[in-house]
């Protein structure tokens, strides 16, 4: 046996082969959501720098949502496919989460063992070699196998900027995308451009790791396989065992496809047993790495008048007539007569309130960034009261609550299975609700709120994606678990589309 190719190097090649395969799929399945690409943080139709669909987008606001928009995958290539977005971002949590742990095992071994010295050039003459090996596979010609110690100058380039420079970067762009960081670290965001910016780069770093990928595994096949394989497999210099080498190496190959092939149907044959498993592995991971980030979007300066977009997406259209009558005539009053029911006070105590005495609590101003997990995005001013602060009005939070509530007078857009519509709703935790940046917005931009984000009033949860936030907002009420409502799992897009009940990343 080589000591130079040890175990822990073969088996943590192998996981992150297993891993990127998970990554890639489950990332196509988010995209394919809003296969449209951005750099300007308002996502406006027409400003795409890049598409994969043909539907036109309206341009006017209101009219069309993003939840139109979504395209269908096949399940042999999106994780797990055909449109389940919710399934495919908790895959894409799982696969980030172990893929990290692999790398960190992988390289803290790499630089106890001293073996980063085969990977990362300590010499510019790197560049000439690596040059000539180009011009040669350029040529069709592959070097000879003396130049491989055992990786010649071109693959120590290209390991270490694969190593050392994209997956990094993957991270760092993958992490701006999250809510919470947004609310905690507002200029972080800014930094790469916004968070259409960092969706952009997230993008174009998976397409060159593709690339490399696709490469890589060409050329372990063709240059000087006989060595390779013996290696990557067997851990040893033996070209000798060359066929059993290959014979191994390909089995993998298309053992792992199958794998990957295998999680989605597998998913997709019980979509909320999907979602049970994939929440319960994945939730200490969000708890621990963004539970603890308490926003300060109010005092935050990050952004000002200047990084208002716009343009705003919507998601969700306003109550019609078979679905809220109430809200209609609310509505044609001008909102006189809309009242928010705020309800579950110790005792069964509730309260009615109108838009006017919503107003008479302290007012709450603050620029924030909403996120549809989808990817699109928009900034706005919003202005509200805080939600702790309409609650309060009912008295101490009564025992017991552990939870609020807040239910639209719209319906869902579409129910999982296709099931008749029920109202919009979500759930917030305890910790949540207390945070800055949790308000019930009756303003925008300082006007009152649009008809299509919501009017009257909607929620804000600014550490959270969109879909926490319910626009056309009915009634706020304390309960004490979210189980026994709706499908148990704490609000519409969490039903319907089975995604986190914890909207942080
Ligand atoms: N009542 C209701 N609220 C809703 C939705 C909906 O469909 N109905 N969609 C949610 C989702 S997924 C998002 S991203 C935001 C979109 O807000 P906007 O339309 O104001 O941009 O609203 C959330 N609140
Ligand atoms: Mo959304």
């Amino acid at each position: 046996m080589d000591p130079d190719f040890p175990l822990w190097l073969r088996a943590t090649h192998l996981i992150n082969f297993v891993l990127i395969g998970i990554l890639l799929r489950s990332g196509w399945e988010m995209l394919s959501s809003l296969p449209r690409l951005w750099w300007s943080n308002d996502s406006a139709p027409g400003k795409e720098w890049l598409r994969f669909t043909k539907r036109k987008l309206p341009k006017e606001e209101g009219v069309y949502t993003s939840l139109m928009d979504e395209r269908s995958l096949s399940p042999l290539i999106g994780l797990p496919g055909r449109k389940n977005i919710g399934l495919g971002r908790h895959w894409h949590g799982l696969g980030t989460t172990l893929w990290m742990l692999n790398g960190i095992v992988y390289v803290v071994l790499l630089f106890g063992t001293g073996l980063w010295r085969r990977i990362i050039p300590t010499s510019w003459d790197i560049f000439p070699q690596a040059w000539d090996s180009l011009v040669m596979y350029l040529g069709f010609t592959k070097p000879s196998v003396e130049h491989f110690q055992p990786y010649d100058a071109l693959q120590m380039l290209g390991y270490t900027f694969i190593i050392f420079v994209v997956a990094p970067l993957m991270i760092l762009t993958g992490l701006a995308m999250a809510p919470a960081i947004r609310n905690r670290f507002p200029r972080y965001v800014k930094f790469w451009g916004g968070h259409q910016g960092a969706r952009s780069i997230h993008f174009i770093l998976m397409v060159i790791m593709t690339l490399f990928i696709v490469m890589h595994v060409s050329l372990v096949f063709i240059v000087h396989a006989e060595y390779n394989l013996p290696r990557m497999i067997f851990g040893a210099n033996d070209p000798e065992r060359y066929a059993q080498a290959f014979t191994i190496a390909l089995a993998t190959i298309t053992i792992v496809i199958f794998f990957w092939i295998f999680l989605s149907y597998w998913s997709l044959a019980d979509r909320p047993r999907a979602q049970r498993f994939l929440v319960k592995v994945t939730e200490p991971a969000r708890k621990i790495g963004l539970g603890w980030m308490k926003p300060t979007v109010e005092d935050a300066k990050a952004l000002g008048k200047d990084d208002v977009s716009e343009f705003h997406w919507t998601n969700g259209l306003p109550p019609t007539e078979d679905e809220s009558p109430e809200w209609l005539e609310a509505k044609a009053s001008n909102w006189e007569s809309w009242r928010l029911h705020v309800g579950g006070g110790a005792d069964g105590e509730s309260l009615d309130l109108s838009l006017d005495d919503l107003k008479q609590l302290p007012k709450v101003e603050y620029y924030a960034t909403h996120t549809c997990m989808q990817g699109w995005s928009g900034t706005s001013l919003w202005g509200g009261a805080r939600l702790t602060d309409v609650l309060d009005l009912l008295g101490p939070r009564p025992q017991g609550a552990n939870y609020v509530m807040v239910e639209s007078y719209g319906l869902a857009q579409e129910m999982i299975d296709h099931r008749p519509r029920e109202p919009f709703y979500s759930v917030l935790d305890l910790d949540t609700i207390e945070e800055q940046g949790v308000i019930l917005a009756y303003e925008r931009n300082s006007k009152p709120l649009e008809v299509h984000l919501g009017a009257p009033v909607r929620l804000r949860a600014e550490s959270n994606h969109g879909y926490k936030m319910v626009k056309w907002v009915k009634s706020v009420q304390w309960i004490d678990d979210y189980s026994k409502y709706g499908d148990g799992r704490g609000g519409t897009r969490e039903d319907s589309a089975l995604q986190a009940f914890n909207g942080r990343i």
